[in-house]
Order: structure tokens, then sequence, then C-alpha cells
């Protein structure tokens, strides 16, 4: 029996990686610097884990930017405007990671997508027949080497070759042929039996091979791919033992063929997924296969119900006949969405304090599981501590606000309603806001300048009081909307300079809320966030944007948005409490944001955006659930935003939606907003399909330029994107806007931009109108 976890952050107790990184990519620093610090935190990793008394380390998970994109590195996935560039190998994965401009090279970055269902992106690989798969580097080597010669017994961590191409997209080479990445796989496979081989010699005794996708429906159409690709490999390093790790849900149907997978060990996720205590480990009674039991979350920061995880590591030593051999203790995923210690929160009282645990905790639960289930006798007093740390929580949430509880169960299906349907709505709302056709507008923040970084900075560090803070966030609004008017900007924006992030901002001035001074999560590369953690029931103590929406719109005769992120992307982006469910946590802060959204409307504002990008990446894996989630989605959503008149608009945005899929499609028309400004700037004719077959009925602006880029297109060219649209779509229901908020852009590009969209709306009203 030994203990294990199946990765673990990489950002450095201190934020040291981060810091290199973007020090290297500045020019500060150089290579050898990065390196350095890259390989002090490996190291510093992996004394960690081992510290918290876990056997084996998991090498090869640290990253400097997306271990996707180093398993794309590893294997040669590289498509050719990369290979070719004459860049060096780090800056050539850097380019695909983040685009490379300069002198004569001039590349975009890859695509990114979330990670599954979490708030992690990874870069997308892409392939096609002609894509060469080789040995491009040894790194899943090498870093196994490295621990094993600074004594450590290291298990490398590979991302599976199925995961890997069910991940990836066609190349433009393949793209018109509609064919399937994993229809690649037997070429790939023998260079995993390479570097199997590799690893073997090394020394590896065992090897982790992460194929997640096989917790998800499509894994079904793989299985064929699946037996193939293991009997291969398991055949080319018969030294070293194979774990095949699935995680982030169940294997279900999947089981069919995993079971006979020859494969020495097999990774369970007993987190989300408890009853496969039930459902698989009977499977395995009569054979030799270890099974890896993810007991502690790798996606929540609670302690562990450790006695309760007891029960089930004993109960499946003995499903298993008794041998306790036959079970590995580890986390439920790689530790890598969550943050690194709570060591580092001192603003937390020590009973908040007491409820969490973060990675390096996680691994000591790891650990003392690991003991108990050795010697039960040997944890009973961290078994006890534990079991009064769960209750107290438990307690705390069960008996946190019943007024909260009361008013979500008087909640009655009228409050999830608007007075009038879109048409009527649409009618008072047109002579309320008297705006032009195709108007113009913006997705909410402005440039995040180093000015307002480091005010904030100040003032939460006490160096400046909180009336100067406030005067300089209003000489900041002021400004944004002086910039607006004189840009001829249709509906403005207050700019958002009080805000550090879109979720974490509310987190703060909500009640229910815990927030964390040091607990970072990999976002993607070097973009880490701190999400809020749900502790008791959620409500509002007071107003929190009404203050500065007022104060922007009594500077202008224009309409002024009230902006707000959406109940959904609130949960979504934070930490969940574990005792109740998702939906009630999310129709809570609903009525929390309702509360708003009608103060809002009390102080003038006409129109209000509350954004949900976070409601595509919140569906669930499995399809059967699907249905269940987008409808508690929705009706959150509405929950929130019913409370108002008619003449007041309500405005939705959506950046990472699959507008594709008719169901995310379908949900986003249900939350019946007045308005909803998409993300397409980088795939018209893509979303211009959906509304050949879709009918939008309310009014849509779509993204006439990317936001993520310093480039200024031509109003021409944002001209010709509303003329796309405007052959599927009335010219009275188009909006003129930018695919997403613009805090990341500097003012003279973000205005650059933005006067060429007002050119291009005015254009559009005097040629697209009838
Ligand atoms: N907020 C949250 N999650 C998100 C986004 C967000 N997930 C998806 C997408 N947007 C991710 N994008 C980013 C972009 C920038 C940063 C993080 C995620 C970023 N972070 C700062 C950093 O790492 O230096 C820290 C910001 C801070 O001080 O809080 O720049 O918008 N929740
Ligand atoms: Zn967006």
């Amino acid at each position: 029996m030994s203990s294990a976890v199946l990765g673990y952050p990489r950002i450095g107790p201190k934020r040291e990686v981060k810091k290199a990184l973007e020090a290297y990519w500045a020019g500060k620093s150089s290579v050898e610097e990065l390196l350095k610090v890259a390989k002090e935190q490996r190291l510093l990793t992996y004394e960690n884990i081992k510290s918290q008394g876990v056997d084996v380390v998991p090498t090869g998970t640290f990253t400097l930017y997306d271990h996707v994109l180093d398993a794309s590195n590893t294997f040669g996935i590289i498509p050719d405007k990369y290979a070719k560039s004459g860049l060096n190998p780090l800056d050539t994965y850097f380019a695909m990671a983040r685009g490379h401009q300069k002198g004569e090279v001039d590349l975009p970055a890859t695509e990114m997508q979330k990670w599954f269902d979490s708030n992690y992106h990874f870069l997308v690989p892409e392939v096609s027949e002609k894509t060469n798969f080789r040995l491009n580097d040894t790194k899943p080597v090498d870093d196994f080497v490295e621990a094993k010669q600074a004594g450590y017994n290291g298990r490398p961590v590979l991302v599976g070759p199925i995961t890997l191409l069910a991940l990836s997209k066609a190349d433009a080479d393949a793209q018109q042929k509609e064919f399937d990445p994993v229809s690649l796989v037997s070429k790939l496979t023998p260079v995993y039996a390479e570097l199997l081989e590799k690893l073997a010699q090394a020394g590896a005794e065992w090897v982790q091979i992460d194929e997640p996708i096989l917790c998800m429906d499509r894994a079904a159409q793989y299985a064929e791919q699946f037996k193939s690709t293991y009997a291969a490999l398991s055949k080319a390093a018969p030294s070293v033992k194979l774990l095949l790790a699935t995680y982030f849900g169940r294997l279900e149907s999947n089981l069919d063929f995993v079971k006979d997978l020859p494969v020495a060990g097999l990774h369970i996720d007993l987190d989300r997924a408890p009853e496969q205590i039930d459902t698989v480990v009977p499977h395995f009674a009569n054979k030799t296969t270890v099974l890896s039991l993810g007991l502690v979350s790798g996606r929540n920061v609670w302690k562990t119900d450790l006695n309760a995880a007891l029960k089930t590591a004993q109960k499946a030593v003995e499903l298993l006949g008794g041998d306790k051999n036959r079970v590995i203790i580890a986390s439920s995923s790689s530790l890598l969405h969550t943050p690194i210690t709570v060591k580092n929160e001192n603003k937390l009282s020590a009973e908040v304090i007491d409820w969490f645990s973060f990675a390096t905790e996680k691994c000591g639960e790891v650990a003392t599981l690991t003991a108990a289930l050795k010697d039960p006798s040997s944890a009973s007093s961290i078994l006890s501590a534990n079991e009064k740390s769960i209750k107290a929580r438990r307690d705390f949430e069960q008996n946190s606000d019943p007024a909260v509880r009361q008013r979500l169960a008087n909640v009655k299906p009228e409050d999830l309603k608007r007075q009038s349907a879109f048409k009527q709505r649409r009618e008072v709302q047109n002579k309320h806001l008297n705006l032009p056709l195709f108007p113009t507008t913006t997705i909410g923040s402005f440039p995040q300048t180093k000015e307002i970084r480091s005010y904030r900075a100040r003032f939460n560090k006490g160096e400046i009081t909180q009336e100067e803070y406030e005067k300089f966030l209003e000489d900041e609004i002021k400004f944004v909307v002086e910039k607006q008017e004189a840009l001829d900007l249709d509906v403005l924006v207050h700019g958002e300079p009080e805000r550090n992030d879109m979720v974490q901002y509310f987190g703060e001035l909500l009640d229910g809320f815990a927030f964390t001074q040091n607990a970072w999560v990999q976002s993607f590369g070097s973009r880490y966030v701190r999400p809020p953690i749900v502790v008791s029931d959620v409500s509002r103590p007071k107003a929190m944007t009404v203050r500065w929406s007022s104060y922007a719109q009594s500077l202008t005769k224009k309409t002024m948005k009230g902006m707000l992120t959406g109940p959904v992307t609130i949960l979504n982006w934070s930490f969940p409490r574990a005792d109740i469910s998702k939906e009630i946590q999310a129709k809570q802060i609903a009525l929390a944001l309702r509360d708003e959204v009608n103060d809002l409307e009390k102080a003038g504002i006409r129109s209000i955006q509350e954004d949900e990008p976070a409601l595509r990446e919140g569906l669930p894996l499995r399809e059967a659930e699907h249905k269940a989630y987008l409808d508690w989605a929705v009706a959150a959503f509405r929950l929130s935003t019913s409370g108002v008149r008619d003449e007041t608009q309500i405005v939705s945005h959506f950046c990472y939606s699959d507008f594709a899929n008719r169901q995310i499609m379908q949900s986003i028309l249900d939350l019946d907003a007045d308005m909803i400004s998409i993300e397409n700037s980088k795939s018209d004719a893509k979303i211009l399909k959906v509304f050949q077959n879709f009918e939008y009925a309310n009014d849509i602006g779509p993204g006439v330029f990317d936001i993520h880029s310093p480039r200024v297109p031509t109003s021409e060219e944002m001209f010709n994107r509303l003329k796309a649209f405007s052959a599927y779509l009335p010219v009275e229901r188009l909006w003129c806007n930018p695919d997403c908020g613009l805090k990341t852009r500097s003012w003279d590009e973000a205005a650059a931009q933005c006067k060429n969209m007002v050119e291009a709306a005015k254009r559009a009203r005097s040629e697209l109108a009838k």
C-alpha cells in the first residue's frame, strides 16, 4: 500500500514562477534565471509533498505554461508556422502559448480551451494527417531523473494519448474533411511507447497516464482505440507499471472496456463519484489490478472527512479480498486546481482556517489516511481532531442564515418572470432609451492601468485612506465617461476601476463568502485567480455597485449601464460549499443580486448588464446531467434579473460559450435578457451558421473586434462583420460592440479600436438600414 498525489500547483508559495516567467517575457531576466527558479520550485514541491508523508511524488506535472502544451511539445505536435519560425525551442513553446510579435516573426497564440469543467485553460493541440509525431523532447524523463537524483521516489505523469487527441482540433490542412483527431492514435502510440522505454531505462517503477476523457460519454466511441493503444503500451516497457488515471467524474459504462485494459493500476475519482466504490471496485475483486483511490478532493478547498474516507478505503480493501497492497491512497485529481497552502493566509479567523485544506494540507491528509489504513490506532488523535473540525464546519453551514433559506423557499414562479414579454418590453425600452440603430456599447471594463493597480495595492496596504482611494476612483470614472462621450459611444459604462476581478470583487462584498490573501489558482500560463469560497448562506449586507454606477450616470445624459456578474458565474468561479447543492447556492447568490439589480433601477440606471461567461463551463461532463444544470442555471439568472420594470433593459454577455450547441443556445435564449453580447470576432462563419438555423428573437451584439489583440481592425472590417450579421438578423435588433471587456488593452489601443467601431456603426446606419 502506498500514497500519492496526481499533481501539484506550479506557481510557487510566493508566486516565484509567475514572477520569473513575466520577468523573462519582459526581457528583464535571462533564460538561465527562469530555469533556475523552475528547478528550485520543482524540488521544493517534491520536498513539500514528501515532508507531508506522501510516498510517491508526481514528476513532469510542473510546467512553464501548460501541461497539455508540454505534451504537444514532447510528442512533436507543433504546427509548421511555429516549428519553422527560427525561434529556439523555448521561445517556440512560448510562441504557441502566447504568440510572438518581434522583428520578422508575427505568430498568433494557439487556441485556449477550458480543461474539462474547470476554470483552467489548456492550449488546444492542432493536428492533421500530416502531423509527424516524434519524441521532440525528453522533459518527462528529465524531470523524473532530476527528482531521482535529488532523492525522491517519482512517478512520471503523462497526459494520455487518447485524451490528448480527443482534446485536439483539426488544423487548417485537415479541417475540410471532417476528421477526428483520435483517428491518429495508432500513429501516436509508438512515440508514447518510445517514451515509456526511456522512462523504464531511467528507473521508473510506475507511470501515471491521465485519461480523464474516460469520465465523459464520448469516450465510449473510442473503446477500440483504448484497447489497442493500451495493449501496445503495456508491451512497450514491461518493467514499467502503468497507472491509468481517470478523474473529474465516473466511468459509468466506459468501465465495460476499461476493466479489461492491460494496465497495472487504475485510478478512480471517489470525490466527484463516491458511488464508484460500489460500481467499480467489485469488478476488480478477482484481478490483480492495483486501485488508486481518489479520496482527497483535488477540486475543492475543504478538509477531507477522514473518518468517512477511511471507511471507504477499508471497504475497498475488503472488496479486493483484504489485500492492502492492492490499493493506493491518493488525491482525486491533480492538486493543480487548489491553492498551495493555508499557511499563507493570515487574515482569516482560526475558526475558518480550520475548515480548509489546500494542496499541501491535502498531501498530509493522503498520508494520514494511508497510515490509518495500515493501523487505525496510529492516527487516532488526528482522526478525532478532524471529526471535530468537520462537525464545527457543518454546524456553522447549517445554522448560518435561516432568513436566506426562508426567502429562497418563498420564491414563486412569478419571481422568475419579467412583467411583460420581450416584444412589449422592447417598445417601452425604445422610448425610454432612445437609441439609434446599431447602438454602440462596450462590455464593461476599460484599461486596468498600472496607476489603478498601484492605488488599489496602496489602499489594501493601508497606505492611503478610503477617501483618497474613492476620490481616485471617481476621477478615473469621470475620465472614462469623458473618453466615451468624445468617442460618441451610445451606451456607456463606468469602466470598473474599483474591481480586481469580476468574481472576487463580489465575493468580498457578499456575506457567506470567505476570501483569501494568497490562495492563487492557475487560470492559464502565468495568470491566476483567487476564487472566493462559499462558507455559508449568501446574502448582501449592503448595495455593492450602486455608488459607482450612479456617480457615473450623474456625469452623462446618455444611458450608463449597471455592471454585475451573474449568479452562475459567481458560483462557478468560486469554491462552492459541499453540504448543499450548487443550485441552492446559485439561487442564494441570485437573490442577493436581485436586490442589487432593483437598487440600481431605483437609482435611475436604465440598463443593467449581468455577465454569465461561465455558464458553459459549469456544464456537467455527462450529457444526462446537462438539462438539470441548465434549468437551474437559467432559473438563477432569471431570479436575479426579473424584479425590474419593463422599461429597464437587462443585458448579458457571454464569452467561452459554445453557441453552436443547440442546448446552450436555447438556454441563452431562455435567460430572456433584452440584449446579449457575444464573443464571435474569431469565428464569424460558425456563429452565423447558428443564426441560420436558430431564431434569436431578442437584441444581439456580435463582437466586431478581438479585445485580446492590440491589433486595430479598420472600420471597414468591422462594418463587414455587421453586414454579414444583418443578412441573418433584422437590423433593428443588432448592436455593435467589442467581443469582451477592454481591461487588458492600453488606452491608445482601446480608443483606436472604439473609434473605428463607432465609425462602422454609423456607416451601418446609413447603408444597411432600409
Ligand atoms: N475571473 C475569474 N476567472 C476567469 C476570468 C476572470 N476565468 C476565465 C478568464 N476570465 C481567465 N482570464 C484571466 C485573465 C487575467 C487574469 C486572470 C484570468 C489575471 N490575473 C492576475 C494575475 O495573474 O496577475 C491577478 C488579478 C488579481 O489581482 O486578482 O490577470 O476574469 N475569476
Ligand atoms: Zn467576455
